[in-house]
């Protein structure tokens, strides 16, 4: 009996590792969701839905894929706890940056994030963090513990990166005094202050650098993205936060060296939200090859 051959994104054939620009890395780890359950299904089902999703991108008329994209096995939770699950993170992600690879990682849950970013703080001292969310995640713990998902942005503060966050439309009134009080290095853009020319400005208004992008699927309107671990009403669509994707990381002065998706929480694997997470994920990679071609193409202008 032949053996279904295990997931990649896009369906795509499995690729050496000198051919590999971008690898996908699934961390389907859920231990500390407080309200919707079902992150640890969400890297499964992202995949799956992505095996139907066209590798041709419409918008860049290019194929994203054939810059390299590989997909790794499923990081599995750590027994001993989330302190070793969040070093073991940091550990391989380490690895993959030591082979010069660009590492899109697919949650799980958002305290998935803080390790992955601490792993690209050694390799790029002044690292910056562009977080998209509906909430800003600076407790100092909750539930218990330090490594919750509600306490992600203060973690990836702890890191030493400066954060930009947009989106944000929850926080608890800790959250609120810690910002006050410590003015912790974060830029809020508030989402009852967001206009609808808010991807072309905060986009250009972003400080240049080198960045890292966390985004948490809540970001969304619960509308496009109701799978998720704690949904917000009053949160962005599927057009306008392309349009700020594509203008941010088409900046000259800005360079994206890794980035995360999480908080999915599929219902099923057929839930639209599901090959909504594959699509952008394949967006991200797109918008990254479309710049160096255009880079490319700027150094060497005989090449048409
Ligand atoms: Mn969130």
């Amino acid at each position: 009996m032949p053996f279904e051959a295990p997931y990649t994104f896009g369906g795509l054939p499995d690729i050496p590792w000198r051919k590999t620009r971008f690898v996908l890395l699934p961390i389907p780890y859920e231990a500390t969701v407080s309200y919707q359950v079902g992150t640890k299904f969400a890297p499964e089902a992202v995949l799956h839905a992505s095996r139907n999703m066209e590798l041709y991108d419409e918008e860049l008329e290019i194929q994203p894929a054939s810059a390299g994209l590989k997909t790794l096995p499923g990081l599995l939770p750590e027994r001993a706890g989330p302190a070793k699950m969040a070093r073991t993170i940091t550990l391989v992600a380490e690895r993959l940056l030591n082979r010069g690879k660009f590492i899109l990682s697919l949650g799980g849950e958002h305290s998935v994030s803080p390790p992955l970013v601490k792993a690209h703080r050694k390799f790029y001292s002044q690292l910056r963090v562009l977080h998209l969310d509906a909430h800003a995640d600076l407790r100092e713990s909750y539930e218990g513990t330090p490594y919750n998902h509600a306490c992600a942005v203060r973690r990836i503060v702890e890191t030493g990166c400066q954060v930009y966050s947009v989106g944000i439309r929850s926080l608890c009134q800790e959250e609120s005094l810690y910002l006050k009080k410590e003015k912790p290095p974060v830029t809020i853009h508030w989402a009852h202050t967001m206009k609808p020319d808010w991807p072309e400005k905060l986009s250009q208004k972003a400080p240049a650098g080198v960045y890292y992008l966390t985004f948490d699927l809540d970001f969304f309107d619960p509308a496009i993205l109701p799978d998720t671990g704690t949904p917000e009403p009053g949160g962005f669509f599927w057009w306008e936060t392309l349009r700020f994707l594509r203008l941010f990381l088409q900046r000259k002065d800005v360079e994206l060296v890794g980035a995360d998706i999480v908080e999915l929480a599929p219902k099923n694997f057929f839930s639209p939200a599901c090959f909504l997470t594959a699509k952008l994920a394949y967006k991200i990679i797109g918008y990254l090859v479309a710049k160096k071609n255009l880079a490319a193409a700027k150094t060497h202008p005989a090449r048409g």
